[in-house]
């Protein structure tokens, strides 16, 4: 409906700099190492990579703290520059699909799709909401805060002055929470955010609970989606190669069933696969090799693989 043609718009994007373990930059390079290229050609996509690998080279000599906040103008130039690239894949009616790289990097993404479609929905799939603010945050990690960013909620914070708040509290819903921070709490709250953490897919069900998702923030189904997946959703036990795993996640089939749903809409313009770290200090082979081939399969999923 809101697709052009079936392209996908591939974008890999080698950034750790929203958080602090190194690894997560190689996330895309492995992904389609693993042939996610070739699997996506196979399923009638044409494909358009590029490999963001000038971002790297953003990275300023000097960028002290701003608050607590730990490499903000890196983080800003970066995701400036991944905006314009989904901007130009969502405006010509590709599908933008992101690899990461840490998900401080859907600043850009989520803002390149909504300068396009303003009316769009975004649905996050993550342990954690990522909704500190630069005041809440402890860590100072900015993949920590990239949905208050985008809300507006975030203040004013120099370097960001280009991203305008595009995303209203009624067009965010999230999915697979579990490790949420209190003052992350009262934010979604106060704001009435759609949230359905690991318990409400316990009592309901992901069928259900992806239903109930998208009658909160898409009732008629008729506005365009972004999925923003962090790997990190999944259970520890099925995607263990990512920075910050937390117990108790989705199983493998919740994860693809996610996408499999999602996908069944049509309206889906673009999709991050965030936070897949290959080469995490003292992490084995066979993690590493599980993680990215489940990464290469939710995405295929979201693309309109079905298993009949
Ligand atoms: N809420 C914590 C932890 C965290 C958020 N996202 C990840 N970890 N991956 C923070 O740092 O803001
Ligand atoms: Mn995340
Ligand atoms: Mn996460």
């Amino acid at each position: 409906k809101f697709l052009k043609s079936k392209t996908v718009g591939l974008i890999g994007c080698p950034f750790s700099g929203g958080q602090s373990k190194n690894g997560v930059q190689n996330g895309p390079v492995r992904l389609v190492e693993y042939g996610l290229i070739e699997q996506l050609a196979e399923m009638n996509w044409k494909v358009e990579f590029s490999n963001q690998d000038h971002l790297q080279s953003l990275e300023p000599k000097d960028d002290p703290d701003i608050g607590k906040l730990k490499r903000p103008r890196y983080v800003s130039e970066v995701t400036r520059n991944v905006a314009q690239v989904v901007q130009d894949h969502v405006k010509k009616g590709n599908l933008a699909l992101t690899l990461g790289g840490d998900h401080s990097l859907a600043m850009g993404t989520v803002f390149g799709t909504f300068s396009v479609h303003p009316d769009a929905v975004l649905i996050w799939i993550d342990a954690h909401a990522d909704i500190n603010t630069p005041e809440t945050t402890e860590s100072g990690n900015i993949h920590g805060c990239p949905v208050s960013f985008l809300m507006g909620i975030a203040g004013n914070v120099p370097g960001f002055e280009w991203l305008k708040p595009v995303l209203k509290s009624d067009r965010l819903v999230y999915i697979g929470l579990r490790d949420i921070d209190q003052p992350e709490k009262n934010i979604l709250r106060e704001h009435k955010i759609a949230a359905y953490s690991m318990h409400e897919v316990d009592k309901y069900g992901i069928g259900k609970v992806v239903e109930m998702a998208l009658d909160r923030v898409n009732p008629k189904r008729d506005r365009p989606i972004h999925l923003s997946f962090d790997v990190d959703a999944l259970d520890p036990s099925v995607a263990p190669s990512t920075g910050t795993p937390v117990r108790g996640g989705l199983t493998f089939r919740e994860g693809h069933y996610i996408c499999e749903a999602i996908h069944e809409t049509g309206l889906l313009v673009a999709v991050d696969l965030m936070e897949v770290n290959p080469s995490l200090d003292d992490i084995d082979d066979v993690s590493v090799f599980e993680t990215v081939t489940v990464g290469c399969s939710l995405v295929r999923c979201a693309l309109g693989e079905t298993l009949l």
